[in-house]
């Protein structure tokens, strides 16, 4: 460690997250070596995914917007005046402006992220630009069931947005779990009508997943390598990152992408003062990234309890857009 790098650490000392610090450890000495996506998306990790969503060969987020954008007054048409809408991971809450725009007189926006600090400015910015919708962030975990605050007297139904296939980082059974527990969560304060508009990609031509995946500019990359670094800053750790290659293939047996970080060498690391030894070529699996055609996402969202009721895509079916209604009970 060179001189300058440790006088930095006493400088600033990193934050330790224990549950960072825990799955690390978990994933890191378990036999087929992984590490949690949701660690990605640290200050410059997120800096870094802004990046890929406007790469011209990561096709999911400008479609979408075109989805939405295009298909906005059939979308508002189906949901209707008056709903609370309550976005799952909210972030930079930046596509909701589009539905917001499209929604005849929504009543309210109720976003979700686990990044308290990160909402309460983003929902800042947004009410001055909606200054009639009531909007309410709440900070936690959406995976969990969540107590969400009393529905708005002046809302009709509460309407679930989890827009950017982020579905698609679940395995198809913590995608199930997410969607019974997101049906629980729009049902407790919903009324008649509330449902959830959930973006998610589809199954295409395995050369159009790997571009998107193995971008010429290197950003994913740079994004998959990030996750050391924020290893090495985050709990000292020694990872060697011109030691380990991005990995990024689409696995058609199992519908997904697949990033791992494969170590160039035979090397051992210290995280933490523990040591994980790692043979030439083994890798670290970071994420997966589902693609589901239009019949397996239905299947899925009605196992959990939702009726399909509407779904958009683009002309060249790369993206989709559905709206699953929730049953009164
Ligand atoms: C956030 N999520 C939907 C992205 C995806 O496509 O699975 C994350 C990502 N990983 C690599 N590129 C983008």
């Amino acid at each position: 460690m060179s001189t300058l790098v440790s006088l930095r650490r006493r400088e600033r000392p990193a934050p330790h997250d224990p549950e960072f610090d825990r799955d690390v450890q978990a994933g890191l000495g378990a036999q087929v070596k992984t590490l949690p996506a949701k660690y990605f998306y640290d200050q410059r990790g997120s800096e870094l995914f802004e990046q890929i969503c406007r790469l011209p060969e990561y096709y999911p987020t400008r479609t979408e917007w075109k989805i939405l954008r295009e298909q906005g007054p059939a979308i508002a048409g189906i949901i209707g005046p008056d709903v609370e809408v309550v976005e799952f991971g909210a972030g930079a809450a930046e596509k909701i402006r589009l539905l917001l725009n499209a929604l005849p007189r929504p009543a309210g926006y109720l976003p979700i992220d686990i990044s308290g600090a990160h909402l309460s400015a983003a929902v800042a910015s947004l009410q001055r630009a909606y200054p009639d919708v009531t909007m309410r962030a709440v900070a936690g975990d959406f995976t969990k069931q969540l107590p969400l605050p009393a529905p708005l007297p002046q809302a009709r139904a509460r309407v679930g947005f989890f827009p950017g296939s982020t579905i698609g980082n679940f395995t198809p059974d913590e995608a199930l779990g997410f969607l019974r527990n997101a049906a629980a969560m729009l049902r407790d304060g919903g009324g008649v009508g509330s449902g959830l508009l959930i973006g998610v990609d589809l199954v295409k031509d395995p050369a159009v997943l790997h571009a998107a995946y193995n971008d010429s500019a290197g950003v994913t990359a740079a994004f998959n390598l990030n996750l050391l670094e924020r290893i090495n800053r985050e709990l000292d750790g020694d990872f060697n990152l011109d030691a380990f290659d991005h990995y990024a293939f689409y696995n058609p047996r199992q519908h997904r992408i697949e990033m791992h970080l494969v170590s160039s060498k035979a090397q051992t690391v210290t995280v933490a003062g523990r040591q994980y030894g790692f043979d030439a070529g083994e890798s670290i699996h970071t994420e997966n990234s589902c693609k589901y055609t239009p019949i397996r996402f239905r299947q899925l969202a009605e196992k959990a309890g939702f009726r399909p009721a509407a779904m958009w895509t683009d002309p060249d079916s790369l993206f989709s857009l559905h709206w699953l209604t929730l049953p009164q009970a």
